[in-house]
């Protein structure tokens, strides 16, 4: 079962940093599905919970040089 996280995602200023967040996310064990938007800041991202926390996620974002935190 996964479920779906919010995040909002500080510091892409263009396309391709919207296109490197989503490969890492992607590229992350327990991601199936990551949506980033530049206009909104936000991430959704359907994880499983099993594989991948909530935090996990974050610290992946951050050590791609982003601000991450958890929306819900
Ligand atoms: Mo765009 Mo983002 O030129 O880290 S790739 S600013």
């Amino acid at each position: 079962k996964t479920l779906l996280g919010q995040f909002n995602i500080r510091g892409m200023t263009c396309a391709a940093c919207v296109n490197s967040v989503e490969s890492i996310l992607r590229e992350l064990p327990g991601v199936t599905r990551a949506v980033v938007s530049l206009t909104t800041s936000l991430g959704e991202v359907e994880y499983d919970p099993s594989v991948v926390s909530k935090d996990g996620i974050v610290n992946a974002i951050e050590d791609a040089g982003f601000e991450a935190s958890l929306v819900q």
